[in-house]
C-alpha cells in the first residue's frame, strides 16, 4: 500500500517536471492575427486578413485542397491542415501570372510584454506547419525584432530565420516548424515575414497554415538543476521504500 501511494506520487511528479523542462512553462500567446487563415471564411482572399502581400503582384491567397495548383485533400491532412490555409499557387486563385519572388509579412505587436522583455529573458517562438510540391520553389520565414510597436524603424539583433526547401523534386511533403529564440532588451514588436523564390516554371507551390506564436521565461539553470535534484531525491526516496 506504502510502495503503491508512492510509487504514483513518483509517477505524477516525473511527469509534472518533464512537462515544465519541455513545454514553455507559463508561456502566453503572441496575438497573431489569422494565423490559421479561417478569418475570411473564403477562398482566394488575397491577401489574407491581418498579412501584408509585399509582392510585385499578388502571390498569396487563402486556398482550399483539391484546387489547380493546391495540396490534395490527403496531403492537406497529412501537413496537419484544416479548413483554409495559405498559398502561393496562381491557378488556385484563377490568376494568370504570378512573379518569380513574393513576400508576406505581419507585424505582431509585443508592447503587452514589454516589461518582461526588457528584464531580457524572454524567448519567443512562432510555430507554423508548410508543404511544397515543387523543388523548384522555396521560401525563408524569419522573424525580426523591433523597438517601435509597428516595426517601423531599425531592426534589433539579427533575428530568427529558417529555410523552406523541400529538396524532393515534384512529391509533395510537409513539414512542422517551430523559429524563435532570446527577445532582444528593447523589442516592442516582431515582425513574421515569408519570402518565396521560384527557380523554374510559373507558378510557386508552397503552402502554410496554423501560424502560432508563444513568448515565456527562459528557465534559469539553477532552477533546472533544483528540478534536477529534486529529481534525483525521488529516485532515492523511492529506492529506499
Ligand atoms: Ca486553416
Ligand atoms: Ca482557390
Ligand atoms: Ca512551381
Amino acid at each position: 500500500m506504502i510502495w503503491a501511494f508512492n510509487r504514483k506520487f513518483f509517477l505524477s511528479t516525473s511527469a509534472l517536471l518533464a512537462a515544465l523542462l519541455t513545454a514553455p512553462a507559463f508561456g502566453a500567446s503572441i496575438g497573431i492575427v489569422n494565423g490559421d487563415f479561417e478569418t475570411d471564411g473564403v477562398d482566394n482572399a488575397a491577401p489574407p486578413s491581418g498579412w501584408t502581400d509585399n509582392s510585385s503582384s499578388t502571390s498569396f491567397w487563402t486556398g482550399v485542397p483539391d484546387e489547380g495548383g493546391n495540396l490534395s485533400s490527403g496531403d492537406a491532412t497529412a501537413a496537419g491542415f484544416s479548413g483554409f490555409f495559405l498559398t502561393t499557387a496562381r491557378t488556385s486563385a484563377g490568376a494568370g501570372s504570378q512573379p518569380s519572388t513574393g513576400q508576406l509579412v505581419q507585424t505582431v505587436d509585443l508592447s503587452p510584454f514589454g516589461t518582461d522583455i526588457d528584464n531580457g529573458d524572454q524567448q519567443l517562438f512562432v510555430d507554423f506547419d508548410w508543404a511544397s510540391g515543387d523543388f523548384n520553389d522555396t521560401g525563408v520565414f524569419s522573424l525580426s525584432f523591433f523597438g517601435t510597436t509597428d516595426g517601423s524603424g531599425a531592426e534589433l539583433g539579427a533575428g530568427f530565420s529558417e529555410q523552406l526547401d523541400d529538396a524532393d523534386n515534384f512529391n509533395v511533403v510537409s513539414f512542422h516548424e517551430s523559429v524563435g529564440g532570446l527577445v532582444p532588451v528593447g523589442t516592442r514588436s516582431v515582425t513574421l515575414q515569408i519570402d518565396t523564390s521560384r527557380a523554374s516554371g510559373s507558378e510557386t507551390n508552397l503552402w502554410f497554415d496554423n501560424f502560432t506564436g508563444d513568448i515565456a521565461t527562459i528557465p534559469e539553470p539553477a532552477s533546472l538543476v533544483l528540478m534536477g535534484l529534486g529529481g534525483l531525491a525521488m529516485i532515492a526516496y523511492r529506492k529506499r521504500v
